[in-house]
């Protein structure tokens, strides 16, 4: 399988000026993702249902686009949902939330995404504490994803500024491994690495074969090509290392949607020619 492309598109008012390239209608965005070749587009929404499953499907077939994840961001944003809340009423709101987006997405094909959902440990002591809690909360969502539909769940690591509980793509693979989630793959957002990563080739092969998503995006959160990153390097090691999954654009919309779409369209058929 070649190394596909997705775009962003947010239906979230909350997550307004956060990273997507198409807000607020779901059909205009995939319009304006076919005519530019996009292969997939990737959802964040309210909530799991928003858009009635149906919908998304007739929509998606319109325009001959795969649904290639969909976010669940929206639980932390919205409700501030967290799996490693030290509520324990909430950490099973936030289980709820995301197994209502893993069953949102699965019969498309598209896995979840665990972002911000993730949460943070309020203190350095309480970190051991909270990677367990993620953990198994990883094991028992990704169980649900692959025995319900087939598909894995996609498990994100964040920067320093956004969690304390899993940085690089290798504390990615140590939790995955260490609390049994072999149904979940990790995300690498090049943003992230970025900051993170000793290099961003080194985390991707940390990753290697765990990598089940890839955030498409440069430096400073613009669209491939706009920041200072090392694509050749990028797609050299996704290529390397075996990567058959989806680059998708999670880039701010500037200077507008579609010259962050078409930027990195371009930088997609740049350097993953097929
Ligand atoms: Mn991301």
């Amino acid at each position: 399988m070649p190394i596909l492309s997705a775009v962003t598109i947010s239906l979230v008012e909350e997550a307004r000026g956060g990273p997507f390239v198409f807000w607020d209608d779901f059909e205009a965005g995939c319009r304006s993702a076919c005519e530019l070749g996009f292969d997939a587009v990737e959802l964040f929404a309210p909530e799991p249902g928003y858009i009635p499953a149906k919908t998304l499907r007739e929509v998606l077939t319109r325009y001959g686009l795969k649904l290639a994840a969909v976010g669940t961001g929206a639980g932390w944003l919205r409700k501030q949902l967290s799996l490693t809340s030290p509520d324990a009423g909430v950490r099973q709101a936030a289980k709820k939330f995301i197994a209502d987006m893993i069953d949102y997405g699965g019969p498309l094909g598209a896995p979840a995404i665990i972002g911000s959902m993730q949460g943070r440990a309020a203190t350095s002591q309480l970190i051991p504490e909270g990677r367990m809690l993620l953990g198994e909360a990883l094991a028992e969502l990704g169980d649900r994803a692959f025995s319900r539909h087939g598909i894995p769940l996609i498990y994100e690591p964040l920067n320093r500024y956004e969690t304390n509980l899993c940085n690089t793509q290798a504390d990615g693979v140590t939790i995955l491994q260490s609390f049994g989630a072999p149904d979940c793959r990790l995300l690498a957002d090049l943003f992230h690495m970025n900051i993170e990563e000793t290099s961003i080739a080194q985390g991707l092969v940390e990753g290697g074969q765990w990598i089940g998503h890839v955030h498409y995006v440069d430096s400073n959160r613009l669209a491939a090509g706009m920041g200072h990153l090392d694509f050749p390097a990028v797609a050299t090691t996704l290529k390397e290392i075996g990567y058959a999954g989806y680059v998708s654009a999670e880039a701010k919309s500037l200077p507008d949607a579609m010259t962050a779409a078409r930027a990195t369209i371009e930088s997609y058929r740049l350097h993953f020619p097929r």
